[in-house]
């Protein structure tokens, strides 16, 4: 059986290291496409050349013409530009947008049949701009966010339980914005939830709410830290895991920026939000149950990707 194709629009920081991951787990062989001339050359290069070390075996190339990713059985988008500090994610919209448009046309000319993987921030918008420039079906184009975000809670729960971050589940629903909503009730440690923890004493309340907090702000904390970009070794390990769970039909359950026609109440948005995906993309939508203070949080959120939506109408006005 031949081998999957998989291209990555942008060989940046994240781009970089999804080639290398991919590579690792033998997901396919790589096309890596991008405007910088000699970057995404180089990269695949490079990574080719840890091959013999790792023993991984895959083909690596670099691209400039879109031609490249013709008959890509996964496409993962992160052109664009990140973050820098003092930035939010919302800023990046004028110019994001722009480059959503290009990368739009290139997959919907040459690789229509990819499921697609979006990163690009502003993430719950440019997903949305990126379904409506390639023209995908709902099912077959998803953002990632939730994957990381509840990583990152996963993390600080681990850290502060001292227990394996295997055993740790997290939801973090909604959009990929500082009103994020880490669900708590919905979060265990072996199935146990959060609230019970706490009345074990295995944690307080008030260090609960700060990794809830801390949670909603992780990507500024690196930011902040880096000063030059924003993160890329979490974001790349969470994409992996959605287009591993496509090529592999592995029906993993994942929160993500999916295409909600009617559920949550919402119709034509991308929120993130638990989904299956499996050989047929996005294969299922779950819908939880949210108490009146989640929904709260979760209608907050979701008005936030409202106004950014509103945002990149008024910047192209082709969007409707
Ligand atoms: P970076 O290292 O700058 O890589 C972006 C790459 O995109 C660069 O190599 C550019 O040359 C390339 N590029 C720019 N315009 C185009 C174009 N028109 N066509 C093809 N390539 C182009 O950034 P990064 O890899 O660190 O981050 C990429 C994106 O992911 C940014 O928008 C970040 O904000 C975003 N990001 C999202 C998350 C989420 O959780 C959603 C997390 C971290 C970063």
């Amino acid at each position: 059986m031949a081998r999957s194709k998989i291209a990555l629009i942008g060989a940046g920081q994240i781009g970089g290291t999804l080639a290398h991951l991919a590579g690792l787990k033998e997901l396919g062989d790589v096309v890596l496409f991008d405007i910088a001339d000699g970057v995404p050359q180089g990269k695949g290069l490079d990574i080719a050349e840890s091959a013999p070390v790792d023993g991984f075996d895959a083909k690596f190339s670099g691209a400039s013409d879109y031609a490249a990713i013709a008959g890509a059985d996964v496409v993962i988008v992160t052109a664009g530009v990140p973050r820098k500090p003092g930035m939010s994610r919302d800023d990046l919209i004028g110019i994001n947008l722009k480059v959503m448009e290009a990368v739009g046309t290139g997959i919907k000319t040459h690789a229509p049949d990819a499921f697609v993987i979006c990163i690009t921030n502003p993430l719950d918008a440019m997903v949305w701009a990126l379904q409506k420039f390639s023209g995908l079906p709902a099912n077959k184009i998803v953002g990632m966010a939730g994957v990381l975000d509840s990583a990152r809670f996963r993390h600080f729960l681990a850290d502060e339980f001292q227990v394996s971050v295997e055993d740790v589940t997290a939801f973090v629903l909604g959009g990929h914005g500082d009103d994020m909503v880490p669900l708590v009730r919905y979060s265990t440690v072996a199935g146990v939830p959060l609230p019970d923890l706490v009345k074990l004493g295995w944690t307080t309340q008030e260090k609960l709410d700060a990794m809830v907090e801390r949670t909603r702000k992780g990507g500024g904390e690196i930011v902040n830290l880096l000063k030059t970009g924003s993160a890329f070794y979490a974001p790349a390990a969470s994409a992996i895991a959605m287009a591993e769970s496509y090529l592999r039909d592995k029906k993993r359950v994942l929160p993500c920026a999916a295409h909600l026609s009617g559920q949550y109440g919402i119709d034509g948005l991308f929120i993130g939000v638990p989904i299956v995906i499996g050989a047929g993309g996005v294969e299922r939508v779950l819908e939880v149950e949210f108490n009146a203070d989640e929904k709260a949080m979760f209608d907050k959120s979701v008005n936030s990707v409202k106004g950014l939506i509103e945002a990149c109408k008024g910047v192209n006005a082709a969007l409707t």
